[in-house]
């Protein structure tokens, strides 16, 4: 297929829908719900949840193209045997990572409050990364998963922005991937975060990667 190009910053990018993925991060409950992990981490997480209708729409352009869609989740065993101690103390928050709360153990896999919100849950075939850490590279098999369908671009979307987002895309861009991370599709708990964290990716020249928004990138998928 021709190549096709979204406006971006610092300059356009230029993407093959058949080598490009949209990848999803962390669209938990968790992180953009109250009573889970964000809210734990003493954030007001309600900031995030403006990030689901912008994200939901070039989900469904993505499907509608037939790109590939991943999905990633922080979260633990429930054994917390995968996570490490310095994780579990960091903070000295009084609700820790394994705590009951309103949505079940704070981030725990299979508990109500580790998974994807309904406006964004992953369709049958998507393949959906449960990752221990920050990056979704690190002790996950996304590269293998990346590689098998030659996926080259990674449209990213998810929370939050200076966290997960930011590690992400450094680990995607080491490896070779090209990242355009949509600004209105991701989010921060802090207003100086998001646009820090933005402009550390397109700084000199895309030194990590691009930034656009969900309206190029709606334009530029074309569905
Ligand atoms: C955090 C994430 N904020 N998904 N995780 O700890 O950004």
């Amino acid at each position: 297929m021709a190549n096709m190009a979204i406006e971006a910053e610092p300059y356009e990018l230029e993407f093959d829908p058949t080598t490009t993925a949209l990848l999803i991060i962390d669209m938990q409950r968790d992180f953009v719900m109250p009573g889970g992990f964000g809210e734990a981490l003493g954030n007001d997480v309600t900031p995030l949840q403006a990030t689901i209708a912008p994200t939901a729409r070039v989900l469904a352009a993505a499907r509608k193209r037939g790109m590939l869609v991943v999905h990633t989740r922080e979260g633990h065993r429930p054994d917390l045997t995968d996570c490490p101690p310095s994780k579990l103390v960091r903070g000295r928050g009084k609700t820790r990572i394994g705590d009951p709360g309103p949505m079940g153990r704070i981030l725990v896999r299979g508990e109500v409050g580790h998974d994807i919100v309904p406006e964004l849950y992953p369709r049958a075939g998507e393949p959906v990364i449960d990752k221990p850490g920050k990056g979704a590279f690190y002790a996950t098999d996304l590269e293998l998963i990346l590689r098998d369908r030659n996926i080259r671009t990674l449209i990213v979307c998810g929370v939050t922005t200076e966290v997960c987002v930011n590690t992400s895309v450094r680990e995607a861009n080491d490896r070779g991937y090209e990242c355009v991370v949509l600004s209105d599709c991701v989010g921060s708990y802090f207003p100086e975060f998001q646009k820090s964290g933005l402009a550390m990716i397109k700084a000199q020249g895309g030194i990590f990667g691009w930034v656009s928004d969900s309206r190029r990138a709606l334009a530029a998928i074309g569905v």
